[in-house]
């Protein structure tokens, strides 16, 4: 068994957490990871406050285990989420692209856990003067809005400059990124893009197709010269923002390209025209299956690693 200090923390059989995709982690795959022993997530991305409210309740009548709601604060109703987050008695968020430090207080002092998802050592610094449980530190291998450094070289140099405990992620789908991450001296892992390919996703079946072909070159990074990095599948999509990003085009005529997209990607399988978010390790994803296959899948196999490692050297 593999139980770490996130397990403990979170009330978790594994030091698994779900990443927070907007659209595509509804309440029917944050039940499912949840229902399996790690914990899921709702990603509430652009909804409303109603709509959040809505989708915590439904997760509520689909798990008796801890779940955890990922706010993006980007939203412009980030405040009335984190409302309604202290109201439904939400055990834990985790935050995406922003720093979430002005709402920390309000939700520790309502007993919400809060794991903020930092891709520098600077911000996890800043953040660990609050009383926060742990921190997602997500490398540039992750799909959807990224940072610029690699996993491998983010996650030892945020485990020397905080405290708290790390939750690896970027490029992590399979038990040999557990096993990697736990190394490295992170006390979990963040898995995102296997889990588009869990039965329970709701995600369209082009968009896990998608995944499931991707090759280790398939992914692209968009956004970098307005300063929004966007890791995605390539398609006619991510080559119209490369053009767009090479003549120089403004920061709005960039921006006004995506919208709407993931939501067509997700939802209406439109893979050729549509924001494939995915991170690197879609490469690794080789099939559908449920979420609890792929958790167990994932443990059994850092199990066999960490047995074959200490049983092959002699320490
Ligand atoms: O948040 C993510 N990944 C996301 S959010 C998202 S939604 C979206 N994004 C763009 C277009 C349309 C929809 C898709 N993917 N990951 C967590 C994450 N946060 N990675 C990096 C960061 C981050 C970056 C900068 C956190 C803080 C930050 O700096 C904030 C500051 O003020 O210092």
């Amino acid at each position: 068994m593999i139980t770490t200090k996130i397990c403990e923390i979170l009330g978790i059989k594994y030091p698994i957490i779900q990443g927070g995709m907007a659209y595509v982690a509804t309440a029917e795959l944050a039940a499912a990871v949840s229902n399996a022993g790690a914990l899921g997530i709702i990603g509430t991305g652009m909804m409303n406050a109603e709509e959040v409210r809505k989708e915590i309740r439904r997760t509520k009548e689909l798990t008796s285990k801890p779940f955890g709601v990922n706010v993006l604060l980007l939203n412009p109703q980030v405040k009335e989420i984190m409302e309604v987050i202290v109201e439904e008695k939400v055990k834990v968020i985790t935050t995406g692209a922003g720093n979430p430090g002005v709402y920390i207080p309000m939700l520790l002092s309502a007993g919400v856990k809060v794991i903020p998802v930092v891709s520098s050592v600077a911000l996890a610094r800043r953040l660990q003067r609050y009383n926060i449980s742990a921190i997602v530190g997500e490398g540039e291998e992750a799909g959807g809005h990224i940072g610029d450094i690699t996993t491998l070289a983010l996650i030892p140099q945020l485990v020397d400059a905080i405290k708290i405990p790390v939750i690896a992620a970027g490029g992590i789908a399979d038990g040999r990124g557990l096993v990697a991450s736990l190394a490295l001296g992170a006390e979990g892992v963040q898995i995102g893009t296997r889990f588009i390919c869990a039965e329970e996703c709701i995600a369209h079946s082009n968009y896990k197709m998608a995944i499931i072909k991707a090759t280790d070159r398939d992914t692209e990074v968009t956004g970098r010269s307005i300063g929004h990095p966007v890791r995605c599948i390539r398609n006619r999509l991510t080559r119209e923002f490369e053009e767009l990003e090479k003549k120089g085009a403004s920061k709005e005529e960039i921006e006004t390209l995506g919208i709407g997209k993931l939501r067509d990607a997700v939802l209406k399988g439109d893979i050729e025209y549509g924001s494939l978010m995915a991170g690197q390790s879609a490469a690794l994803v080789k099939k559908i299956q449920p979420a609890k296959e792929i958790i167990e899948e994932i443990m059994e196999e850092a199990i066999r690693i960490l047995k074959k490692l200490s049983s092959e050297f002699k320490l």
